[in-house]
């Protein structure tokens, strides 16, 4: 590699060093330059060779080094990015080790060609190690050195460790300041035409300012003033906000001007956001475990299986338990890494695929096979159904098998032993890998999302449907037996802990998926008993992976279920939704999110709060839930403190070096960046990584985000993040359009295995309809048999029913009647609800 070839000429080429090991009095009193030099927070943003693999091994960072390598530069561990200043003495220690013994190299250089070396020293590294010492005095001044532990050149393989890396003195570290651009925030992808248009001006005027909008050629097509809005307390800005809702026309390039300053461009378009939710989903394949990613489905981002078992991978097919946790092992093959690491967690997995699975039952039509460009496209099913078995498949391998402690439970989680360090493709990853204990949370994830999946694929594939709910009903036994196995909040080595210790929400979810999909008393009863049925779950935070009482109650209020009190439900969701259009509205930058501290994947919760109030919109037809959509996508995509778009590939300036072991372009050229619409975490005021603690101490809340592969508290990419991305997107691509009819339908006669049914559409507009169509989903497996009144088809579970030659046209006021027989193989057979004439949803 590069790298390495640069290294030689370096060595060649370098003049005079100044190795003194010596004691290092005077600098010891100046500034670290060296960040995560313990090892507390782990291995960044320390980076190795791609032939060795970082971990901390009791609090210090290990590597095996390979033998068999000719030079010292052949293995290198580094850290970049260290300021020198010209003339200034530093002090440079470190504890290392060797075993067996070995001499290293420690280098203070030039991170690019011809690698030049302002320090070089060769530690006798022993078994037992030794605490070094030097002083050095910089030749250059240099914002972005490079300190490097060349340690290649070994005939035999050996242990390398270090610790407490230090290098002090120079100047205090520059106060970083982010390039936040022109100080008008826009969406820079743009706006619909019939939707709100908001922007946000950071000024220090505090009366009102002229603005306008101009088009592609310069020409001002809209003015106006805005409105002082005072100092936001999200960003530490003094803001206005301007409003051009009322220019509608289709356009690309357009700009806003005010105070000065004109916005980077951006379209007006109804077709804006028919792209994002298939580029949201496509996320999801290369993010697999357990399969080839073919080059040809997604090029550039080929890549061999990871965790199949072949060396130096240590999984994912015969994996045993932490000691002492079980006697066996499994098969937990497949399913999507987490993020960016190559953990596979079952609360995570489970709230990710339920959303993806969500997406798709709030709107099956708007899904088929063949969008996704997967190894499944073209087996004639929805291929986000594909995408999601995927996940669900391991889901159902993380249970405990039949005679074993905690039959039926799901275990916690699978991943590494020990954190590995960036870039590290997954098949590359030489960790064993461990099972973790089962867990409440785990079981009841794993029961909601079985449940959901029984419902989904029957019309496509009636065994696993059949096998999903005995494992969800299994699972649900299990968790009632032991409804208080939490995961440890300690057990965070090597993979999150993900852990929570009040699962009653849980809980809450799985028995209402259970419910809708089976119709059966115990889990109504369930449902009606949880104080999450009837309580404010609507947190200002939003929900996520540890709060999904949310997800419960979204699913009622939307999904076909005859539940006692299905109204109160359905209008609680509308509570919630208008408690974050209150808090939207208040919002200067116009997020339906406002905490004092922005949370870890703060994005993914505002977006949460966006899926409320979509479905608010979908309850009630009323515009300002859908619009409140629309503005809120608006910070994600640009109209926020930081002016970029959270969004890989959307909007002139975009999130692209996410936190990922494989997608690590930024420390490898010959890697990717992570796919077009991949979505980051986002501000995060706890700033918990070292990078965003170096740079960003002391943020306001919006300013809590770096864009920097280190920055794994700021700016991971996670399965469950992409899914409400997906979620949304779906929900704004949706037309939407709304007509003036209504359905009456009604069972007339239920049998073992079959019903039938009269439909009565009637046109309530003022224009008489010619032609019709009706189109509308059953919820799991009824097939539609002989009809009259109507010609039907039927794709999945969606049904379409066309006009005859003689009742095609339905005047203003009147009604056409047709009706069916049909088949229900099992599970319930609620009336649908939502129902589409050409094309337009009927209110
Ligand atoms: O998203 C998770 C966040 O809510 C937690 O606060 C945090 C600490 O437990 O962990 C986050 O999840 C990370 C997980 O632990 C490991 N894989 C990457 C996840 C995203 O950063």
């Amino acid at each position: 590699m590069t790298r390495c070839r640069a290294a030689l000429l370096a060595l060649l080429t370098t003049l005079a060093l100044s190795a003194v090991p010596t004691t290092a009095h005077a600098a010891d009193e100046g500034p670290e330059q060296i960040v995560n030099g313990t090892f507390d927070d782990g291995t960044a943003p320390w980076w190795g060779t791609e032939n060795v693999t970082l971990a901390v091994d009791d609090g210090r960072l290990c590597a095996d080094i390979p033998g068999g390598t000719a030079n010292p530069w052949d293995v290198i561990i580094g850290q970049n990015d260290i300021p020198l200043v010209a003339g200034e003495t530093y002090a440079f220690r470190f504890f290392g080790s060797g075993t067996p013994a070995k001499v290293g190299k420690a280098l203070i250089q030039l991170p690019v060609d011809p690698w030049t070396q302002y320090f070089a020293a060769n530690p006798e590294l022993s078994v037992s190690g030794n605490e070094y010492s030097y002083t050095f005095t910089a030749p250059v001044s240099l914002p972005d050195a490079q300190v490097v532990f060349q340690l290649g050149g070994s005939a035999d393989p050996w242990r390398f460790c270090m610790d407490d890396v230090s290098l002090r003195g120079g100047a205090e570290p520059e106060e970083y300041v982010p390039d936040t651009g022109p100080r008008v925030r826009v969406n820079m992808v743009g706006y619909l035409p019939g939707g709100p248009k908001k922007a946000t001006l950071v000024t220090s005027e505090t009366q009102p300012l002229e603005w306008e909008l101009k088009n592609d050629d310069g020409k001002t097509v809209a003015r106006g003033r805005t409105v002082p809005r005072g100092v936001d307390a999200s960003s530490g800005q003094n803001v206005h906000t301007l409003d051009f809702g009322a220019y509608r026309k289709e356009g690309t390039g357009y700009t806003l001007s005010a105070d000065g300053e004109t916005s980077r461009p951006f379209d007006i378009k109804e077709d804006l956001y028919d792209e994002l939710p298939m580029d949201a989903l496509k996320f999801y394949y290369p993010q697999r475990s357990g399969i080839e990613i073919l080059d040809s489905l997604r090029p550039g981002y080929g890549r061999p299986a990871g965790h199949v078992g072949v060396a130096p991978n240590q999984g994912d097919v015969e994996v045993p338990c932490q000691p002492g946790v079980c006697d066996y092992t499994l098969n937990v093959k497949g399913g999507w890494y987490d993020a960016g690491d190559h953990g596979k967690y079952v609360v995570n997995g489970g709230i990710s695929v339920h959303q993806l699975m969500s997406a798709y039952e709030r709107n099956k039509a708007a899904f088929g096979d063949g969008q996704l460009e997967i190894p499944e496209s073209g087996n004639g099913r929805p291929d986000i159904l594909d995408e999601a078995r995927w996940e669900l498949e391991f889901l159902l391998s993380m249970q405990v098998p039949d005679g074993k402690p905690f039959e039926g439970m799901a275990h916690h989680k699978i991943h590494d032993r020990e954190w590995t360090g960036l870039p590290l493709l997954p098949h590359l990853d030489p960790q064993p890998r461990e099972l973790h204990p089962p867990s409440t949370a785990a079981t009841l994830n794993l029961a909601a999302t079985a449940a959901q999946a029984a419902r989904l694929f029957a019309p496509y594939d009636a065994e696993f449907a059949g096998k999903s709910l005995a494992a969800a009903r299994k699972a649900w036994a299990a968790a009632k037996t032991n409804p208080d196995k939490y995961a440890d909040p300690n057990d965070g080595v090597g993979g999150g802990a993900y852990n929570d210790s009040d699962v009653t929400d849980e809980f809450y979810w799985a028995a209402a998926e259970l419910f809708i999909t089976t119709g059966e008393k115990e889990f109504r009863d369930f449902v009606l008993a949880s104080p999450h049925h009837t309580g404010d779950i609507w947190r200002d935070r939003g929900f996520d992976w540890g709060n999904t009482a949310q997800l419960g109650r979204l699913e009622l209020a939307t999904v076909p279920n005859a539940l006692p009190d299905r109204e109160r439900v359905r209008q609680s969701v509308v509570e919630g939704a208008e408690k974050y259009l209150a808090i939207q509205r208040a919002h200067p930058y116009g997020i339906p999110y406002d905490v004092p501290d922005y949370d870890w994947g703060s994005n993914n919760l505002i977006l949460n709060n966006l899926v409320v109030l979509a479905t608010a919109y979908d309850l009630t037809g009323e515009e300002k839930y859908r619009a409140a959509v629309r503005e809120g996508m608006d910070y994600i995509l640009g109209r926020n403190a930081l002016n970029q778009s959270y969004v890989t590939g959307y909007g002139e300036v975009a999130s692209k070096n996410q936190h990922s072991r494989w997608y690590a372009r930024q420390l490898n050229p010959d890697l990717p960046n992570p796919p077009r619409g991949t979505l980051a975490g986002g501000p995060n005021s706890s700033i918990q990584d070292p990078i965003a603690q170096r740079l960003l101490k002391g943020c306001k809340p919006q300013f809590c985000y770096i864009d920097d592969i280190e920055s794994w508290s700021t700016n991971e990419l996670t399965i469950n993040w992409n899914s409400p991305l997906a979620w949304v997107s779906a929900f704004l691509a949706d037309r939407g359009e709304r007509s003036d009819c209504r359905v009456r339908y009604s069972a007339h006669g239920a049998w073992p295995g079959g019903f039938t049914t009269q439909v009565v559409v009637e046109n309530r507009g003022k224009k008489a309809v010619d032609g019709w169509e009706l189109r509308w989903s059953f919820l799991a497996g009824q097939r539609v048999g002989h009809a009259w009144g109507a010609a039907i088809s039927q794709s999945g579970s969606v049904v379409t029913a066309k006009s005859t030659d003689w009742n095609g046209r339905i005047k203003p006021g009147d009604v056409v009647t047709f009706g069916f027989n049909g088949t229900n193989p099992s599970g319930p057979n609620p009336a649908p609800e939502v129902f589409h004439l050409n094309g337009a949803r009927c209110r």
